[in-house]
């Protein structure tokens, strides 16, 4: 393990990730400075006596003194200070980075704009009905250092491009990209581009790569020395086929799962359990306690979750939509005929949102634009929308009009957090008011 005695420590950010890094740090005897640039952190009662902190602003002293600063991944790596103590050799480095140089233990690493969540719980369960002792941790909403104290002897890491962007010591099992799409745009200087590299340093310190062919990334796998294998298209190794009235989910010629025999519905879905089988065969799970796991899988919450399906109105909560593609999967996976109420509204970071214009073409639609970006948003189709503050206003409108056959969507493909403190008490107020209006 790493010796940080000695070292003069600076925590950036005093979330659910900084209070973890304090914690890892006050075990070893090493007391952290910590900087958070809120003037009244939402965990400022959590940070244990006699540590000195700042807050208000990034701009200090501190940054350009320290020996290591560990960032929260809600701080940019982009920020001017940053790059200047970078150049000046400090070393800038996440939660995830501290946590990797600390166990031997294999790791399976997930990471994708869409589905980690899901993915990393699915494949958690499987591990754990095979007997493993298996931990799920990261960007899921558990710190990676609060597992380090438990037994297991596997852990699944879900990680987000901000946690990837100062990692550099990760070696896994495997590593598993699960889609590319835009997203976090406003985090990058360079944009999508940088995204996407940023997502693919999840495979350098990989014994096997679970790729996706859709996502065209096969120039760069080319190292001998890793064991590759791809899903999506139909001649990858795992791969989806329709026939009449499901989907098939099979592995080079064998059938392994029909889609009717899924408790989750939606294509994305599907893939969702076809990666999940991918990685199953690769750690050599029993295909019995593998396929019996997933066939008893049901969507997290907050992930295309029918509510209510009273009157023949269907109220699906999908606040876990943060960005534009996961809007346009759920419209996707609707199955009713009649209008469709859309939510769509929060934080778009810079998303594009005319990617959803076909769908308001086509579609029988009334789109309900809500939130900071609601505005931006309400002006791509200003025919079917319209705009109100929040989401309350919103579902007072829908309830007034909606009528049998019809879908009440909250997808809103934006971050909740100009409103909300997380996308959870966003799905939560969805929850209350649909069961108040029905
Ligand atoms: N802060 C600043 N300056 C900033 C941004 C934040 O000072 O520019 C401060 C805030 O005032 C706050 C603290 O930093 O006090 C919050 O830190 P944080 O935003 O990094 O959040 P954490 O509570 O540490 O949660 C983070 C992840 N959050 C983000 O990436 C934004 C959580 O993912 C993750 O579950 C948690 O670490 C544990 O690993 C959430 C998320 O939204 C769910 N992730 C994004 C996504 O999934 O799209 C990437
Ligand atoms: P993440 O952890 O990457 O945010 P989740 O599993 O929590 O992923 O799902 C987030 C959103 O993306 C939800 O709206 C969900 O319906 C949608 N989604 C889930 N899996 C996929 C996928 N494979 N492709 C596209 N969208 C997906």
């Amino acid at each position: 393990a790493y010796n940080y005695f000695g070292k003069k420590i600076l925590i950036l950010g005093i979330g659910l990730t900084g209070i973890s890094c304090i914690n890892f740090f006050l075990k070893q005897g090493i007391t952290p400075k910590i900087i958070d640039e809120s003037k009244n952190p939402l965990f400022v009662t959590k940070i244990p006596k006699n540590i000195e902190c700042s807050f208000g602003s990034l701009e200090h002293k501190w940054i350009l003194e320290s020996d290591i600063i560990i960032i929260s991944p809600g701080i940019s790596s982009f920020r001017p200070i940053l790059i200047k103590a970078r150049l000046l050799g400090i070393e800038i480095i996440s939660d995830i980075e501290l946590f990797v140089r600390e166990i031997s233990t294999p790791i399976i690493a997930i990471t994708g704009t869409n589905g980690k969540s899901t993915v990393a719980t699915m494949i958690t369960k499987i591990a754990q009905n095979s007997g493993y002792n298996a931990l799920l941790g990261g960007n899921i909403g558990c710190p990676v250092l609060n597992l380090l104290h438990q037994k297991r002897d596997l852990y699944i890491i879900e990680l987000s491009s901000f946690q990837l962007e100062n990692t550099f010591n990760l070696k896994s099992k495997i590593s598993v990209i699960l889609n590319i799409h835009e997203d976090h745009i406003n985090r990058y200087p360079q944009g999508f581009e940088q995204y996407k590299k940023t997502k693919l340093s999840i495979y350098h310190g990989a014994e096997i790569c679970i790729m996706n062919s859709h996502d065209q990334l096969n120039d760069i796998f080319d190292d001998k020395n890793k064991h590759y294998i791809s899903f999506g298209k139909k001649n990858s190794d795992y791969y989806i086929y329709k026939n009449d009235t499901s989907f098939i989910l099979c592995c080079k010629n064998e059938k392994i799962l029909n889609s009717s025999e899924l408790l989750l519905s939606g294509y994305h879905n599907y893939n969702n359990v076809l990666v999940s089988i991918a990685i199953a065969d690769a750690m050599k799970f029993s295909r019995q306690y593998t396929i019996y796991t997933l066939k008893n899988f049901s969507s997290l919450p907050h992930r295309f979750q029918t509510i209510q399906n009273k009157n023949n109105i269907d109220w699906i909560n999908d606040s876990k939509s943060t960005n534009v593609n996961s809007t346009q999967v759920a419209l996707n996976s609707l199955t009713k005929k009649g209008t469709i109420h859309l939510l769509l509204g929060g934080d778009s970071k810079s998303g594009n949102f005319n990617i959803l214009k076909k769908y308001f073409n086509k579609k029988n639609i009334k789109i309900y634009c809500f939130g900071k970006d609601g505005v931006k948003i309400f002006k791509i189709c200003k025919k079917k929308s319209i705009y109100v503050e929040n989401l309350k206003q919103a579902m007072l409108l829908i309830s007034k009009t909606v009528k049998s056959g019809d879908t009440v969507l909250l997808s809103p493909g934006c971050s909740s957090l100009d409103q909300f403190s997380n996308f959870e008490e966003r799905g939560n107020l969805f929850i209350k008011l649909t069961k108040e209006m029905t």
